[in-house]
């Protein structure tokens, strides 16, 4: 049962929590100790509705979504959780009276960053809808003992540094052994025909065991009492190192065990976008796979005696084919544990499973090697084999004769398990995440499936939450949205539109202007404290933060900033609107051109920002270690939101949701859900240049393209590529970045140069970016654009595609808490 806020209590407890934790007075406290009791006094607050929450379902006994992922890239607890406890505000009075900050407060916590980007950040804003709208659910993963790691620049390079973000304890978790499940690797499989049943049972032996011990966030809803809950792994050794099991010769595999679990979770793997066919990387997916959906079951047969209609009380969403080891470990129980026949087994798995696919990058597909799959899971590469086998008589019966169509769809072929194949063919759903994305999964990338079984496809739309992105990031913004149209926007994003009528009003443009460069100057202090760096808030903030990679192009805006630099120093007298360019990007560790490209910045940066001449026209900064927290920072601030992804190659993008919300116009492709941002917004309101993904595609298919023709032929561009190789930004090495021009122009370095249309496109952006100038100038239309941006975000909350998901998918029914 929640409680009213009562400011004495709240201070109270949090000097007995300081007391208790630290065996100290208030006045001797640090801030992160007082981070620490404020989180405990918090908790119990959430406690409280999370056992209401958890009596409610026990009571209603209704269907759960599990929503499987190797990632969830939550970011901070503390700010987020009191702003859906409507307890912000009181419990920031309430500090400042015993003289603390709750900003500062909050910098003491670190980010949980269990994921990579897009990916593991839309799983969070998920959970936060699904507990806001009121679903039962379980976000289900791994807990990591190394998140995200930390960015460092050193001489203008990234630095990977270890994030041990558990080192301070997480007052927010709750250790439950009590769940434990055991998880078993490698070994054989023994078949043993059992004469009663005259069925054949499959029996694991040999194999190693870890236990998995869930932990348990709560994820609290908006306003409504719901507290849901993250349960993500960590793998412990079966038995304490015993000193007996040497004499009974166990010893090597006493010390095996303990080694697989403090390996299992040890670190999120830091790609994005990209498959190294790890094994490791296979032990953690089926690690948290089979303890989660062993928890499924269990919590099903504690109220359920038919195992056969175990879907209509759970569905599992699988985050990508990460987690779709699931198809065959639900079978497996169903089969071995159960006792199900295989077609029983098949019904019920068929019916529970559904998959979400992510990017169509070739590269990010999950392809496993027979020899590591069935060395590593025997018994699940066997049920594999089988629905493989199923499925490919599927394909031969529909298409006689038509062996193509076998090598293009099977499951396991050419030596390789082909995990979204596994995923398509068991799952009842799926879907891509903009409507652009889901066609070209229709008609190229899964074509033959969709062909074959059109019914399982379907779109849903990202969305992200407006909770966390604009009435926690955005204080200043939010208070104003809610002067004007009440703060139902809150939980239901569309009534944003009601802004609207105030897009012409002079003095709503002036304050909702006024806001943007407080948050401005917000951000510059940001800079100035992490960076060193100074900027200018009356200067345009154009921003770029997102994962480094070649597809999303930000090389393209580093060149773009070096033809500006040559033209304003060609031409002093040139009006200039002064631009600060804003990048923040962490690149896979062993990403070298990505790495490259960081280095490729900061050199600009360097040259640029120390270049008197130019008379702070132009900045560069490259924002160390972007991340959830300060992205919050970095949105709210943002004048111009760069979107530039080669078309067809961002799924989505959620990062330009997060832009459009708080008042930045896109500059982008027409790629992912900009297509449907323009929409919203109308095309006055947004920059869009470059080839559509159709031309993309076809020049991919048909060729065509010939990057070295634009080189010749435009000189600007030309000197800017030069300028890669001739020590303009690298003198004391001035073949540091010949990789990247020969990756635009050398055939060598790759099938075809310029992989990513950057010259294809490079006119057309420069001529958008006039425009995007010529916009900002007049003060009125800027004003207006940027206030029409944030009215018609709408449909951007992940809130409706939550929404989507339970009407078209999961079929789930609300519930209610009590107060
Ligand atoms: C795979 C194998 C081994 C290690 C890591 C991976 C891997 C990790 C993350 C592969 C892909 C990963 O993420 C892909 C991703 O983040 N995709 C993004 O998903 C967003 C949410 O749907 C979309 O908005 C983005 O457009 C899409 O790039």
């Amino acid at each position: 049962m929640s409680k009213k806020f009562n400011k004495k209590e709240f201070i109270n407890d949090v000097k007995a929590n300081v007391r208790a934790l630290y065996r100290r007075n208030l006045d001797e406290a640090t801030q992160q100790q007082i981070f620490q009791a404020v989180s405990y006094t918090v908790k119990d607050t959430i406690i409280d509705n999370w056992l209401a929450t958890q009596e409610q379902y026990e009571k209603d006994d209704p269907k759960y979504v599990y929503y499987m992922s190797m990632e969830f890239l939550m970011g901070r607890a503390l700010g987020n959780n009191l702003i859906n406890l409507t307890e912000y505000e009181d419990v920031k009075e309430a500090l400042a009276e015993i003289g603390f900050d709750l900003n500062v407060i909050e910098d003491q916590e670190p980010d949980a960053a269990l994921g990579n980007g897009g990916l593991g950040r839309l799983a969070a804003c998920f959970l936060d809808s699904l507990a806001t709208l009121g679903y039962p659910a379980y976000g289900c993963g791994i807990r990591y003992r190394y998140g995200m790691f930390k960015q460092k620049i050193e001489d203008g390079y990234q630095v990977e540094v270890p994030d041990n973000w558990l080192k301070d304890g997480n007052p927010f978790e709750l250790r439950r052994p009590e769940y434990a499940k055991e998880v078993k690797f490698g070994g054989y499989v023994r078949v043993v025909y059992d004469e009663k049943t005259g069925r054949n049972h499959f029996v694991q032996e040999g194999y190693q065991v870890v236990r998995a011990v869930p932990y348990d966030f709560p994820i609290v809803g908006y306003n409504n009492r719901v507290v849901n809950t993250l349960r993500v792994w960590d793998a412990e050794a079966v038995s304490e190192f015993q000193l007996d099991s040497f004499d009974k010769g166990d010893y090597r595999k006493a010390v095996e065990q303990e080694n697989l679990a403090r390996n299992i979770v040890e670190v999120l793997y830091p790609n994005d976008n990209h498959y190294a066919g790890k094994e490791l990387r296979l032990k953690q997916q089926y690690f948290f796979i089979s303890a989660s959906v062993q928890a499924a079951v269990s919590k099903y047969k504690k109220k359920h005696s038919d195992i056969r209609k175990f879907y209509e009380k759970a569905t599992f969403q699988l985050n990508d084919t990460h987690p779709t080891v699931a198809v065959a470990e639900l079978m497996r129980i169903l089969i071995d544990e159960e006792g199900l026949t295989w077609e029983e087994a098949w019904d019920v798995t068929t019916k529970t499973c559904a998959y979400t696919n992510h990017t169509i990058m070739a590269e990010a597909l999950e392809k496993w090697p027979i020899e590591l799959f069935s060395r590593l899971l025997p018994r699940i590469y066997q049920i594999i084999e089988e629905i493989n086998r199923r499925f490919v008589a599927e394909i031969e019966a529909r298409y006689p004769g038509n062996f193509e169509k076998v090598r293009k769809m099977a499951i396991i072929f050419d030596g390789q398990v082909k995990m979204a194949h596994l995923a398509i063919a068991a799952g009842y759903s799926v879907n891509g995440v903009a409507e652009l994305h889901t066609e070209i999964l229709k008609k190229q990338e899964l074509k033959d499936f969709y062909e074959m079984m059109p019914e399982k496809f379907n779109n849903k739309t990202n969305g992200i939450t407006q909770r966390r992105f604009l009435l926690h990031g955005n204080p200043l913004l939010a208070a104003w949205v809610t002067d004007h149209i009440g703060d139902e926007w809150i939980t239901d994003l569309p009534q944003i539109a009601k802004l609207k009528v105030y897009a012409d009003d002079r003095k709503a443009q002036q304050e909702f202007m006024n806001i943007k460069y407080q948050n401005k100057v917000r951000l510059a202090k940001y800079i100035r404290e992490h960076n060193g760096i100074e900027v200018d808030p009356r200067s345009i903030f154009d921003v770029q933060v997102k994962r480094l990679h070649e597809y999303k192009r930000q090389l393209l805006n580093i060149l773009h900033v070096m033809y500006l630099y040559n033209q304003i120093k060609d031409h002093p007298e040139m009006d200039f609107y002064p631009r600060t360019f804003i990048f923040g990007a962490k690149a896979a560790a062993g990403y070298r051109r990505a790495k490259l490209t960081i280095k490729l910045i900061n050199s600009v940066a360097d040259v640029i920002n120390n270049d008197a001449s130019i008379k702070n026209k132009l900045k560069v900064v490259f924002i160390e270690d972007y991340r959830v927290s300060n992205a919050e920072l970095i949105f709210a601030a943002a004048d111009v939101s760069e979107q530039i992804s080669t078309a067809s190659k961002e799924a989505s993008g959620t990062g330009n949701m997060k832009f459009m919300l708080n008042g930045a116009p896109t500059l982008g492709t027409m790629d992912g859900a900009n297509v449907e941002i323009v929409k919203e917004v109308g095309e006055e309101n947004a920059f869009i240049f470059g080839l559509s993904a159709d031309e993309v595609i076809n020049y991919e298919n048909n060729g065509g393209y010939y990057p070295e023709n634009i080189f010749n032929s435009d000189q600007d561009i030309r000197r800017v590529l030069m300028q890669l190789i001739n020590g303009t930004y690298a003198p004391n090495d001035p073949e540091m970045f010949r990789d990247i021009y020969d990756s635009l122009l050398n055939t060598k370095s790759s099938d075809r140069a310029d992989t990513y249309f950057i010259l294809a496109d490079f006119k057309s952006y420069a001529e958008a970016q006039r425009r995007v100038e010529e916009a900002y100038r007049d003060e009125a239309r800027w004003a207006k654009m940027a206030m029409l941006n944030t009215a018609c975000s709408g449909k951007f909350t992940s809130d409706r595609t939550i929404q989507q998901y339970v009407d078209e998918i999961w079929h789930l029914d609300k519930e209610v808490i009590e107060a």
